[in-house]
């Protein structure tokens, strides 16, 4: 980057050291990805400068040609994957594309159902502090003892409550849905059923994960998880949501802009068109099946060392490590782990105790660790590392004779991080083992 070195070197200088972090670390947070060099490209390109207010053909500003065809070719290619008769490509990112499709198919004060968030629901999905959850009436579904999405008591919520719109979709649920039944559930109780996709949009391309594109009405995804893209959104809506609503795909657009949105983001639209070319290689669906043998193999591996995973294990992208029986926060686990050279996220694992912000769980995935090449023995490896760090983090707290309470107090975390030989130890394995897996240029 000479021109941004010249200009600018403390951003230079801080993408150099991000550079390296990430080239140094294990990204397993599931919801992100490295994307292409290709993308990168497209989305710092010049086509940032430009204002597209509208839709292709039917824009507010002189100057088009080129965005016109750069939008159509994301939406031919979209529907082409997806199997899908309309698309909008315009939303910033997953939250706003829900949003939309509440906007265009709801009124304020209508009810919207959707998994509870501490059970692995989205904050959209209905959330009492999210504007979905203050504009709308939502109301939630739940897992079982097992960590299972309880599909009877679903259908007997859904009845007696009737949503206006059922809501399909995780972010830290580790099984796939089961969309014929939601289907069945929904048409009993007459709510459109939308799946919110954003996790894994990728894993449906590689034919991975059930298709929801039979079952559902409307269909949300972000871009930039296991689908590899630049940061965005894709809302889509199906043949049987076309037979429910003709006009369900003009509704959309029209919330989208210019109900919520100005100027669409043409260099991530572009962006995204380049991730769905890349998506239609054959090497694409080889990904989407490594990331799911890679997210079982790791299970299989944390599982025999003891420790408990929420729902009993994964058959897609992401697991979460369920840490009650330590009694120790997912915080101190997850810097204990960042600084150990894996990053991954603390996360609420269903009925927690504890409060969101201290939750008992921890969320890992392996989309963007298999981008970069890892396999079921890299797997293994990382398994043992991650073993390692809670055994030895446990230990020294206990040791130190901690609460919970003492735990919320950063420097009281990082003094007991700082203890351990075990986490300084995995920092340099995993810096030795990023050696061997460049971060992707190419796909
Ligand atoms: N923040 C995303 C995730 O991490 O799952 C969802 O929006």
């Amino acid at each position: 980057m000479p021109y941004l070195a010249k200009t600018d070197p403390q951003i230079a200088n801080i993408i150099k050291a991000e550079e390296k972090r990430q080239a140094q670390t294990l990204m397993m947070i599931p919801s992100e990805n490295h994307t292409s060099q290709a993308v990168r490209e497209v989305v710092g390109s010049l086509l940032q400068d430009k204002y597209c207010e509208g839709y292709p053909f039917k824009r507010y500003y002189q100057g088009q040609e080129n965005y016109d065809k750069i939008e159509e070719l994301c939406r031919e290619r979209v529907r082409k994957c997806f199997g899908v008769p309309y698309c909008n490509v315009q939303a910033l990112s997953g939250s706003p594309a829900n949003l939309a499709v509440y906007f265009a198919l709801l009124k304020p004060g209508d009810k919207i159902m959707g998994l509870a968030m501490d059970q692995g629901g989205h904050i959209t999905h209905g959330l009492k502090v999210n504007v979905s959850g203050t504009f709308f009436d939502s109301v939630f579904y739940y897992v079982n003892e097992q960590g299972l999405i309880d599909y009877d008591a679903l259908e007997e919520i859904a009845l007696k409550e009737k949503p206006k719109i059922l809501i399909a979709g995780i972010t830290a649920y580790p099984l796939a849905l089961d969309f014929k039944r939601f289907s069945q559930i929904a048409e009993k109780c007459g709510a459109l059923l939308m799946a919110d996709m954003s996790h894994v949009a990728g894993l449906i391309l590689a034919k991975v994960y059930p298709d929801p594109m039979p079952y559902c009405h409307i269909i949300t995804a972000t871009t930039h998880k296991t689908l590899r893209g630049p940061r965005g959104a894709l809302i889509m809506v199906t043949d049987k949501g076309l037979k429910a609503d003709q006009q369900m795909g003009d509704k959309i657009d029209k919330a989208v802009f210019p109900g919520l949105q100005g100027g669409p983001h043409e260099n991530n639209i572009a962006g995204i068109a380049v991730a769905l070319k890349e998506a239609q290689k054959p090497s694409f669906i080889k990904y989407g099946q490594q990331v799911i043998k890679n997210a079982a193999y790791l299970a299989e591996c944390l599982k025999k060392s003891g420790l408990k995973l929420c729902a009993g294990g994964t058959n897609t992208h992401l697991l979460v490590i369920d840490l009650q029986e330590f009694k120790i926060s997912g915080n101190l686990i997850a810097e204990a782990l960042e600084q150990g050279g894996i990053v991954a996220n603390r996360n609420a694992v269903p009925y927690d105790p504890n409060p969101p912000f201290y939750p008992s769980g921890i969320r890992l995935g392996t989309p963007a660790i298999t981008s970069r090449g890892m396999k079921e023995k890299e797997m293994k490896f990382i398994a043992g590392l991650i073993v390692e760090i809670i055994d030895d983090i446990v230990k020294i707290k206990k040791n130190l004779q901690l609460g919970l309470e003492d735990e919320k107090k950063k420097d009281t975390r990082n003094k007991i991080i700082a203890q351990s030989l075990v986490v300084k130890k995995s920092s340099q394995k995993v810096k030795q083992l990023c050696l061997k897996f460049p971060l992707p240029k190419s796909y």
